[in-house]
């Protein structure tokens, strides 16, 4: 049997990626192919995603696939897309992209506000499972109504299954991307006509769900012409949300902290049912899909966002280099002054702008001196993520009362150390590290399990952990902290 090559395309927020799996009789390699910048663009002054160029570098990618399997007589088995959750793009009834697919970071922030007239936070949550945050599709697709922007009938499709659409011309809705929407009924699965209606969206068509792990259809004649492939290739719906690939190894036992550490920080447990309760709302927790019908109980708290765009304004005031890693690193071997602690949850942290100068507004604000320094502003970062992640894993075991053993930190911040150290500290618990592109990893095997080369995402994962592709995810272990105070603060 020849060997077989899988395409994980991982749109994140701040990069994309191609990672490739090659599989055979030897075992499973993955590498990653291609990888390029992401980040909002001003369209007409909306804050919109660069989607034609995205996808220029998604074809990229899955052509340098093709390539490689045909020069090794292997065969393109599989393409799967993964992006971050709650944007989308609108087709109108000739199947055509309107332009702008708008960027959750320019959402407007009385969204909830205006809403809760129509339908109550409260009735939302009960139905939704999902708190009421400004960037949710809910309250952007409410906002495009008012905009006047819609005639009626435009298909709702979120990132990865607008990709399947450009890929395949198959529309469906994939069910971790959709339960971002804030209008999937968690315990169907299914789009919630009451939710749809509630928000005025009932002009909007929304295409029929999806598991996550199956075929979604093969690429179009155009695209197989256009990366090269000797003949269509199988597109399968993976986890769509990026988070939900990041944690599909989960056990839904909620006994381990998970935390998706990228431009956000999703912080959680994985549940095989969802927590609808009034305490979980008012803690803010969404009941987001995970893979095979398990929901993940997540806190979003801001991530790796705080740190690039610091770096940015400092770059551009010549303050200090544009290398988030270096940073980090001097940050880490500073002596340990006690850095302030801020809201990293705090929604003035959301949109693009002078961050630092924002960081040191709230440490004021709650009566701590603000930073001192560049290196003192990343420390407070840092300092304020774990702090928020231990505060989330003290919340998660009282909501669900099943007290956590471990923590498990993936994603881009796992390379973080001091954040990895500090969160071991904080918590209490050992903390497992890595694989750093779980996004992509959770992609790829989650497209195995459905084209039947392996027989559970776990195994994938097991599998991995033995290959050269290890190099790439770096796994650590960090010890349970000694000595803690009752407040979580050494
Ligand atoms: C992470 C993520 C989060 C979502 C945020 C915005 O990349 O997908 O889960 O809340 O991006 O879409």
């Amino acid at each position: 049997q020849p060997a077989r090559y899988f395409a994980a395309v991982d749109l994140g927020a701040s990069s994309g990626r191609v990672v490739a799996a090659r599989v055979d009789d030897g075992g499973i390699r993955a590498a990653e192919v291609h990888r390029f910048g992401n980040g909002p663009v001003l369209l007409d002054g909306v804050l919109c995603w660069a989607v034609e160029r995205l996808f220029e570098e998604t074809v990229r990618g899955l052509t340098i696939v093709a390539e490689t399997a045909q020069a090794e007589g292997a065969v393109f088995a599989g393409i799967g897309v993964d992006s971050w959750g709650v944007d989308y793009g609108l087709l109108d009834l000739n199947g055509n992209l309107l332009t702008g697919v708008k960027h959750h970071r320019g959402a407007d922030p009385n969204g909830p506000a205006d809403a809760e007239q129509a339908i109550s936070a409260v009735n939302a949550y009960r139905m939704s499972g999902i708190p009421p945050q400004a960037i949710n599709t809910s309250y952007q697709l409410r906002s495009d109504v008012r905009a006047g922007a819609v005639r009626g009938g435009e298909q709702v499709l979120l990132i990865p299954d607008l990709w399947v659409h450009f890929l395949t011309g198959v529309a469906g809705a994939e069910r971790t991307i959709a339960s971002t929407t804030q209008l999937i009924d968690p315990r169907t699965g299914d789009w919630s006509p009451q939710l749809i209606e509630a928000f005025g969206l009932g002009n909007f068509a929304f295409p029929p769900t999806a598991d996550s792990g199956t075929f979604a259809g093969y690429t179009t004649s155009e695209i197989t012409a256009r990366i090269g492939a000797s003949r269509p290739v199988p597109v399968y719906r993976v986890a769509g949300h990026d988070t939900a690939s990041a944690l599909a190894f989960a056990v839904p036992d909620g006994a381990e902290l998970l935390i998706s550490s990228g431009s956000w920080s999703l912080a959680g447990v994985c549940l095989s049912e969802p927590l609808l309760s009034e305490d979980a709302r008012v803690a803010g927790y969404t009941n987001e899909a995970g893979i095979g019908g398990s929901t993940l109980l997540l806190r979003n708290l801001a991530g790796m966002w705080l740190l690039t765009e610091c770096t940015r304004v400092w770059a551009e005031r010549g303050e200090a280099e544009p290398d988030v890693v270096r940073l980090v690193r001097q940050a880490s071997s500073e002596p340990a002054d006690p850095a302030p602690i801020f809201d990293v949850s705090d929604p003035r942290l959301l949109e693009p702008g002078d961050m630092p100068a924002r960081i040191a507004a709230l440490c004021r604000e709650s009566g701590q001196y603000p930073p001192p320094d560049v290196l003192g502003t990343v420390r407070s970062i840092i300092e304020s993520l774990a702090a928020a992640y231990a505060e989330t894993a003290r919340v998660c075991e009282r909501l669900t009362g099943v007290p956590l053993t471990s923590v498990r930190i993936v994603g881009g911040g796992s390379r973080n150390d001091l954040l990895c150290r500090r969160t071991a500290e904080l918590t209490g618990l050992p903390v497992t590290v890595g694989p750093a592109e779980a996004s992509a990893l959770g992609n790829l095997a989650v497209q195995l399990v459905a084209a039947g080369e392996m027989t559970s995402t776990s195994a994938v994962y097991d599998r991995f952990e033995l290959e050269d592709v290890a190099v790439r995810m770096p796994r650590g272990r960090y010890p349970a902290a000694v000595a803690l105070s009752k407040d979580g603060r050494s």
